[in-house]
């Protein structure tokens, strides 16, 4: 099984001289083969399916195909949110998966009041169920999913003052949400949710989707679901999640060029952080202490960081040319801020082959104030006063963002 000890490839069997040892961190605009990435083409059609092998294979596990799916409206309230926005209870059921896989319930508030045309929305991974999410008396309650935090089960508004749904139909986005548990519980266990039915023989033991892959995978059903939501704009979908769920959507968004814009919030080791010289939270604790989140690969590089054949960068590079917002607290030093930073230092150049603007100045914000035209480009720290969790400042900042340089609406 993907994620336990057993899975783990073991130091016996790796070779690695395939794994030179590099404190470098290894090029992105060269392809396996030394040729230099010179185009845009090189790096889309050529480098980009590179380097999407390579972290699946050693890192995330692969991504499954997608799935065909019914979608069910199990829930219409218009009047929700006080009457700001129209709830939608969605339910994906997969129709090629066994009857007893089980559906990701999508809750989806639009705003009803918005400017003319097609809605933006962000989608974001909860943690603890949809009710969690907000204090709206209308979401449904389930309490048959797994999640770590008992208290929070079935608790109507737990995070209603993290995720700020309200503030954000206030200024006209749609927002979605979808339970981890629904594809994968967070835990090394692998018998429930979606592992067993899209765990794959094709793929070696140790590159089979892990957790993080898992959930990506759901938030990507969802998005398919969004796409086709009349009301909502395709060209503006983004994602947003926090710490293990930052890594999650960037990953997501490194996979899928739906995204518009990623949001990997407090996303640190295996997110936004680089691997080398992390003087926080290192490979070697995160495989130990989540060893359910990565694939078996990702095992040996645990202490052997030198040897990982790419680095973060490389998977954020993937979201290029699209926006990435990298949103920290410099409270929050286990995330890692500067060496995120020093990902989207290593990351400009491909938005800059690309023909974006990239990196603005050094790319590091420390108050919403900054976010102005010409100040910022489609790379960007925001670092508030902040420790490890969401606030309304820092969506405040997102939306800012997010209206200044998202395309303009489409018409419906
Ligand atoms: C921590 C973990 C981090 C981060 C965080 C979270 O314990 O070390 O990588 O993911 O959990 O998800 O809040």
């Amino acid at each position: 099984q993907v994620g336990t000890q057993e899975a783990s490839p073991g130091t016996p069997a790796i070779n690695w001289d395939a794994y030179p040892e590099s404190t470098a961190l290894p090029e992105l605009l060269k392809l396996k083969n030394g040729t230099t990435v010179k185009t845009p083409e090189d790096w889309m059609k050529r480098r980009r399916p590179e380097l999407q092998e390579l972290i699946q294979r050693e890192m995330f596990g692969y991504l499954p195909a997608a799935q065909p799916f019914t979608a069910t409206v199990t829930k219409m309230v218009p009047d929700a949110q006080a009457g700001k926005a129209t709830l939608k209870e969605i339910s994906l059921k997969f129709t090629q998966l066994p009857p007893e896989a089980p559906e990701i319930r999508l809750a989806l508030w639009i705003p009803n009041r918005h400017p003319a045309g097609k809605i933006p929305v962000f989608l974001t991974l909860n943690y603890c169920g949809n009710a969690n999410v907000t204090t709206d008396p209308h979401t449904t309650i389930h309490t048959d999913r797994y999640c770590s935090k008992k208290e929070w089960i079935g608790q109507r508004g737990a995070q209603a003052d993290f995720w700020c749904v309200e503030q954000v139909i206030d200024r006209g986005y749609a927002f979605a949400t979808y339970h981890e548990s629904d594809t994968k519980a967070d835990k090394n266990e692998w018998t429930d949710g979606l592992f067993p039915y899209l765990k794959s023989d094709q793929v070696p033991a140790g590159s089979q989707p892990a957790t993080i892959a898992l959930w990506a995978w759901g938030l990507l059903r969802c998005v398919d679901q969004l796409a086709q939501e009349p009301q909502l704009d395709p060209r503006r979908i983004c994602l947003l999640g926090h710490s293990r769920r930052g890594k999650t959507v960037l990953f997501a968004a490194a996979m899928d060029e739906r995204i518009a814009l990623v949001v990997p919030h407090q996303s640190g080791t295996g997110g936004m952080a680089l691997s080398r010289e992390n003087n926080q939270e290192t490979v070697e604790r995160i495989n130990r202490v989540f060893p359910h989140w990565f694939c078996g690969e990702f095992k040996k590089f645990g202490g052997n960081e030198p040897r990982i054949p790419f680095d973060q960068h490389a998977v954020a590079s993937l979201v290029a040319p699209r926006l990435l917002l990298d949103t920290e607290g410099d409270q929050d030093a286990w995330a890692n801020f500067p060496r995120s930073l020093e990902t989207l230092k290593a990351i400009d150049p491909v938005w800059k082959l690309l023909g974006k603007t990239g990196l603005v100045g050094s790319g590091l914000i420390t108050s919403v104030a900054e976010i102005q035209p010409g100040k910022v480009g489609e790379l960007l720290q925001l670092r508030l006063p902040e420790k490890h969790t969401l606030t309304s400042e820092f969506w405040t900042g997102i939306l800012n963002y997010a209206d200044l340089m998202l395309p303009k609406s489409t018409t419906p």
